[in-house]
């Protein structure tokens, strides 16, 4: 299609831009990684959102270039700033043979250290072939790299995933932050959510905080990490690192 010839100049062209959005400490707020969200502002067409132009990439299969452009471009901004690095992985991805050499390949071209990347996958990732799947965490995690579950809670992903995959670290999906404080049901499943997390040691991060109160009661529940709009919108390198790395 016409948008999808656009996307694969705009990628040769360097136009495909990464935004990094704060994930912090819930007590301290203490920036300690940032997540990679990638955007695309076409000359002809104005900004076209992720949500339009990730489907089209995976369908062109663009999406391995797209990927490796992202994780290139944003271990280069991250490496000073001394935090950790999550980066979104495709499921389509995630089914390349490729996807674990692709990677070392850029963070040793980079001198990023593995240990401080994280992959965030989804259910898709999952379901599809589950021992394929397996093999892929147990090669990725070998490397010292570390995976979480995103969007958690949206899905089929259960308690069942969580031991049947070994995974670092799960993020509660924004539709539960964002009904923590009028619906009774959904704070009561996120507290389970997290007390789970915790019993089996494994860090939640809960995604599109907002309000103060969304902060409190997450906080409360045991929640350790928070990332949404309270504590900063994804950001281009220059504008975060002036925001949160500025030496003076
Ligand atoms: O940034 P925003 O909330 O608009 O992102 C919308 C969706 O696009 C999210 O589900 C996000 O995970 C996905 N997305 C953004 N950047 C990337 C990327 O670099 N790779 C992949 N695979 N997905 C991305
Ligand atoms: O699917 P994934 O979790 O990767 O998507 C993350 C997306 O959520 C990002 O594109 C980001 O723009 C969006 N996001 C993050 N925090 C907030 C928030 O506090 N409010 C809203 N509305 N969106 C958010
Ligand atoms: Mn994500
Ligand atoms: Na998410």
């Amino acid at each position: 299609s016409e948008i999808e010839a656009e996307l694969r100049q705009a990628l040769r062209q360097g136009d495909i831009k990464v935004a990094y959005q704060p994930i912090v400490r819930s007590d301290s707020h203490a920036i300690i990684c940032v997540e990679a969200l990638a955007r695309w502002t076409s000359p002809t067409r104005g900004v076209i959102g992720p949500d339009v132009f990730i489907p089209i990439a995976e369908q062109s299969g663009l999406i391995i270039e797209l990927g490796q452009h992202v994780l290139r471009e944003a271990c280069l901004a991250v490496k000073d700033w001394n935090i950790d690095l999550a980066v979104n992985i495709s499921p389509i991805q995630f089914r390349h043979p490729g996807l674990v050499a692709d990677i070392l390949f850029v963070l040793k071209e980079t001198g990023f250290s593995a240990s401080r990347l994280e992959l965030e996958i989804t259910e898709g990732s999952l379901i599809e072939n589950s021992a394929v799947a397996q093999s892929m965490i147990s090669a990725l995690r070998e490397e010292g790299i570390r995976i979480s579950l995103d969007d958690f809670g949206t899905g089929y992903a259960s308690i069942g995933y969580l031991r049947k995959f070994q995974l670092d670290k799960i993020k509660i999906d924004k539709s539960f932050t964002d009904r923590i404080e009028r619906d009774r049901e959904t704070a009561m499943i996120t507290t389970a959510i997290i007390a789970l997390g915790s019993a089996l040691n494994l860090p939640i991060t809960a995604e599109g905080v907002e309000t103060a109160d969304q902060a409190a009661m997450l906080r409360i529940a045991g929640c350790r990490q928070f990332q949404g709009w309270l504590f900063g919108k994804p950001l281009f390198a220059d504008a975060l690192e002036a925001a949160f790395f500025s030496k003076t």
